[in-house]
């Protein structure tokens, strides 16, 4: 890191010593798992940068930002809209969830047998150890699967948790499942106006619509550019790119990765790939992948094959889709909001057909030949869609391998077996 933000960690209420040992094991395994690859292009090194900076420069740039007045807010899920926090210029972070971190501490408050996602958010926050929950001063919690919305009732009385708020997400998309989101919506825009002494109009509303589109469309860029062969990036630098989405200054966000896209032109034009043409490719589809949970994409790439896009919500699931921002009212702006986010196909749905349908369509538009389905153990609602997903795509001549884990690298050794089985599959 650029300086010594021990001071601010200081500040910001984090426990040193464990903060330490975290950092102890992210530099070294950011380093093994991203700078080892071949062929990267220039552009990651603004996320190599990034990531350096992901518990330094990033956080005193939000404590810059709350001294002037502005608010930070943080959450865990795709479906808090970002466009209604940048409306009353507050910023949006991802909070720590992706990694095994004291799940002796989680485990005292949650049953052994939850997800590791779930697990991850308490472990980090039960230590004291994510600055981006502690530079929260809104924690959105959102009630989607049965893991998520018991857990907040433990989750919003810890240390930490700066003024807790859950949001209710609906379990379908009938017209009333849609009328809940829009209530919710509203309330949470409500809550941001008083929060932030601003009041929402057509105008800031319409900027915070043209911020996060123009991230998505540039993600979508991203997306594409992949489709070719060979594939100009690495799913690991995908999935990099992907995560920072959550936690980066949007603007320049969206400017490094469209730089990245225009070098990544270049390479497509050259024939110039990071993986031989040959290569099996590979669409991952799943639950989502927060920093720094790599463990699967780093198997699946040095097990031969590359990764072409992430059916994900840290990945197409939680990018697709621009807001329309077309409406003159507030109300209008809202509607088309809501359009948006009803559209997110997470597995909390019943029925959910889209999510099989985008996971086909990305199966054909960036050429994967096979399709591996991430569940993590615990998750019911990915863990219990992956059979009727497996099936479909087995019966229209997708290969699928289903890998259902956890954070622990313990069982590494165990699915790379599967998975070279499956490339070799592949290769036929
Ligand atoms: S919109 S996928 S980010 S809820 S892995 S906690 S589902 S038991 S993360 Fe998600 Fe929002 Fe849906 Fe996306 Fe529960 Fe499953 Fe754990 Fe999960």
């Amino acid at each position: 890191m650029s300086e010594d933000y021990r001071p601010m960690w200081t500040d910001l209420g984090l426990n040193l010593e464990a903060h330490d040992a975290l950092l102890g094991v992210l530099g070294p395994l950011y380093e093994q798992t991203f700078l080892s690859q071949q062929n990267r292009p220039d552009g990651m090194q603004y996320f190599d940068f990034v990531m350096s900076e992901v518990h330094g420069l990033r956080i005193k740039e939000l404590m810059d930002a709350k001294a002037e007045g502005r608010k930070v807010i943080g959450a865990f899920c795709t479906f808090v809209p970002e466009e209604l926090v940048l409306a009353v210029d507050g910023i949006c972070a991802g909070l720590c969830a992706g990694a095994e971190w004291a799940p002796e501490e989680a485990e005292k408050l949650l049953p052994r047998n939850t997800c590791a996602l779930i697990k991850g958010a308490f472990g980090f926050a039960a230590t004291g150890v994510c600055p981006y929950l502690a530079a929260s001063d809104v924690v959105v919690g959102e009630n989607t699967c049965d893991g998520k919305k018991k857990a907040w009732e433990i989750f919003k009385d810890l240390d930490g948790v700066n003024d807790f708020y859950a949001i209710d997400i609906p379990q379908t998309k009938s017209p009333e499942g849609i009328a809940l989101l829009r209530a919710e919506f509203e309330r949470f825009k409500t809550k941001l106006e008083e929060i932030s002494e601003k009041t929402i109009d057509a105008d800031n509303l319409k900027k915070g619509i043209a911020t996060v589109n123009a991230k998505r469309a540039a993600m979508h860029r991203l997306a594409r550019l992949r489709a070719a062969s060979p594939a100009p990036i690495s799913g690991l630098d995908a999935l990099l790119a992907n995560q920072v989405f959550f936690y980066d200054d949007p603007k320049r966000f969206t400017d490094s990765v469209n730089k990245i896209c225009d070098e990544l032109k270049q390479r497509v034009k050259g024939g110039l790939g990071v993986a031989d043409r040959d290569a099996p490719r590979i669409l991952i589809s799943g639950c989502p992948m927060a920093v720094p949970n790599w463990k699967l994409p780093t198997i699946i790439e040095t097990s031969g094959a590359v990764i072409v896009g992430e059916e994900s919500c840290v990945g197409e699931r939680g990018t697709q889709n621009l807001t329309a921002s077309t409406g003159d009212t507030v109300d209008d702006l809202m509607d088309a909001i809501v359009d948006r986010y009803s559209k997110i196909d997470c597995a909390i749905f019943t029925p959910n057909p889209s999510r099989l349908e985008h996971v086909k369509t990305m199966a054909r538009e960036y050429n994967a030949d096979g399709v591996v389905h991430y569940g993590l153990q615990f998750c019911a609602p990915y863990q219990i869609e992956a059979g009727p997903v497996e099936k479909a795509l087995e019966a229209d001549g997708i290969p699928t391998l289903r890998i259902d884990t956890d954070y622990s690298p313990e069982d590494v050794e165990q699915i790379r077996t599967r998975v070279e089985a499956f490339i070799e599959r592949i290769r036929g």
